[in-house]
């Protein structure tokens, strides 16, 4: 039975999820030893055991109470429909699930699906599309290299995650619509209790923190004192910028954090009213 101090975690084994979903355990400052070659790990510093599982069988496990809570792709959770709860996008694993179709076809949108025979490893995900449309095809389900269908016979079209796009190019296809955007997500049982609840919370707490760093740069410029002004203008700061004055009289040092959305136009800008000495720095955690 589960010790109801420590939350259980079902991760990827091996795979494309596993390595980010370590890191950002690491970056929680959880400590995991010996994590490769393992079923599962105690945290020694931290109420957390992890185990390591294939990736479509973390949203029934997380829903049926062998683990607490997962990291999954949302592609895997949607097509499951498991019964459990989303707590946190996490940013990495990034995919969509598209629809590929041979390059010389033409595309007037879902209806050139009608009557097709569709390759995939979701049909749950294209079956649900294709009734919101009210298109008829026939899904043939296959687990894997879905790819290679149209080129062997199998299928007209295919339905598959695609990243890059490289794999539909190499194999004579491209993407003619996104069913689904996808990255990981934090998934829990809906049924934790009290303490159990707290552990997610101080978890999630960390991740919150860990996303909000990578998406930051922390600045460091020096400004002549003339233009103080119209460089602070510039900068958002999660309070206001620090200024500090430089041993060179009329010199003054500004620090500050800035959004990667907005980094190189920022930078720009402050160059252009007469910052020097830019240096960006990255953020480890960011606690607001
Ligand atoms: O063994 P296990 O069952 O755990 O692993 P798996 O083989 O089922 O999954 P894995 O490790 O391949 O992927 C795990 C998760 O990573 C997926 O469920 C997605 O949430 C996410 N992910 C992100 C991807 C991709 N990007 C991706 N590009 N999963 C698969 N691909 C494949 C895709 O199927 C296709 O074959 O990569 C190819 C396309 O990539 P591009 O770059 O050529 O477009
Ligand atoms: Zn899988």
């Amino acid at each position: 039975m589960s010790n109801d101090k420590v939350l259980r975690i079902a991760i990827q084994k091996s795979g494309r999820l596993y390595e980010d979903s370590v890191q950002l355990l690491k970056e929680c400052g959880i400590d995991l030893r010996n994590v490769k070659d393992r079923l599962k790990t105690v945290s020694e510093n931290f109420p957390l055991e992890v185990f390591f599982l294939r990736d479509d069988d973390i949203p029934e496990y997380v829903c049926d109470g062998v683990a607490d809570i997962g990291i999954v792709g949302q592609n895997v959770l949607v097509e499951k429909g498991s019964a459990v709860r989303t707590v946190e996008e996490l940013g990495f694993g990034k995919c969509r699930l598209s629809i590929g179709i041979p390059r010389n076809m033409e595309y007037n949108g879902t209806a050139s699906l009608q009557g097709l025979r569709i390759a995939t490893s979701y049909p749950n995900l294209v079956q649900q599309f294709l009734d919101k449309h009210s298109i008829k095809a026939s899904i043939h389900e296959i687990s894997g290299s879905v790819e290679i269908a149209p080129g062997i016979g199998l299928a007209d079209v295919i339905v598959d995650l695609v990243s890059s796009g490289g794999t539909l190019f190499m194999n004579g296809l491209k993407e003619a619509e996104t069913i689904l955007d996808s990255q990981a997500v934090l998934i829990a049982n809906k049924s934790l209790d009290k303490e159990q609840l707290e552990i997610l919370d101080k978890l999630v707490f960390r991740m919150s923190a860990v996303k909000k760093a990578k998406k930051n740069k922390y600045i460091l410029l020096n400004a002549p004192n003339d233009r103080l002004n119209d460089i602070i203008a510039l900068l958002p700061g999660m309070r206001s910028p620090s200024v500090l004055p430089l041993a060179e009289s009329g010199w003054s040092s500004v620090h500050c954090v800035l959004n990667e959305n907005e980094f190189w136009e920022r930078i720009e800008q402050l160059r252009a009213a007469g910052a020097e000495g830019i240096l960006v720095i990255p953020i480890q955690k960011m606690i607001l």
